[in-house]
């Protein structure tokens, strides 16, 4: 092998390096809420959102619920503070949206819409989902909300999802 042949495969080995580790740090970051109960409640959990091709996916797994649907969705505000978690605001709907599905088109749903959770006889719920309208790097520094009744999708302007039982603030995961 010549000299320069030699020097040509080190850069290349250097750059092939450097790719493999970019890639292996992009493919582990992920932001992530830990649910704690509110006052008289006990939702416990994780909430994870990765960003993926498609959008952001968010992988949930939520316990301590009364078996059925619990309204699920993104707050404006990253305090939960209160004992009720009013201190997480309305909302996430930074496109001036009513409220809807989370399958609904930008026009018809706030971004923070996620629908409903969905627990066993145990208490137990796990959702694993891609939203093709949220981005991730708006994220860090929402609320996500568990709330006590089932989302409808329709009322306004919370799907009268009845009152907040575990709250999470959004966060740099490890
Ligand atoms: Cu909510
Ligand atoms: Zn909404």
């Amino acid at each position: 092998m010549t000299l320069r042949s030699t020097r040509r495969l080190a850069a290349l080995l250097l750059i092939a390096g450097a790719a493999v580790l970019l890639g292996g740090c992009n493919s582990k970051e992920y932001l992530k809420a830990a649910i704690a109960p509110t006052q008289g409640n006990s939702a416990t959990g994780e909430v994870r959102f990765y960003q993926v091709d498609a959008g952001v996916r968010i992988v949930a797994s939520i316990s301590g619920l009364s078996p059925g649907k619990h309204g699920f969705h993104l707050h404006e505000k990253g305090d939960c503070s209160a004992p009720d978690a009013m201190s997480a605001g309305g909302h996430y709907n930074p496109l001036g949206a009513p409220h809807g599905s989370p399958d609904a088109n930008r026009t018809a749903r706030h971004l923070g819409d996620l629908g409903n959770l969905n627990a066993d006889a145990g208490g137990k719920a796990t959702y694993d989902r891609v939203d093709s309208l949220l981005v991730y790097a708006d994220l860090a520094g929402l609320s996500v909300l568990v709330h006590g009744k089932e989302d409808d999708l329709t009322s306004q302007p919370a799907g009268d999802a009845g009152p907040r039982i575990g709250c999470g603030v959004i966060q740099t995961g490890e």
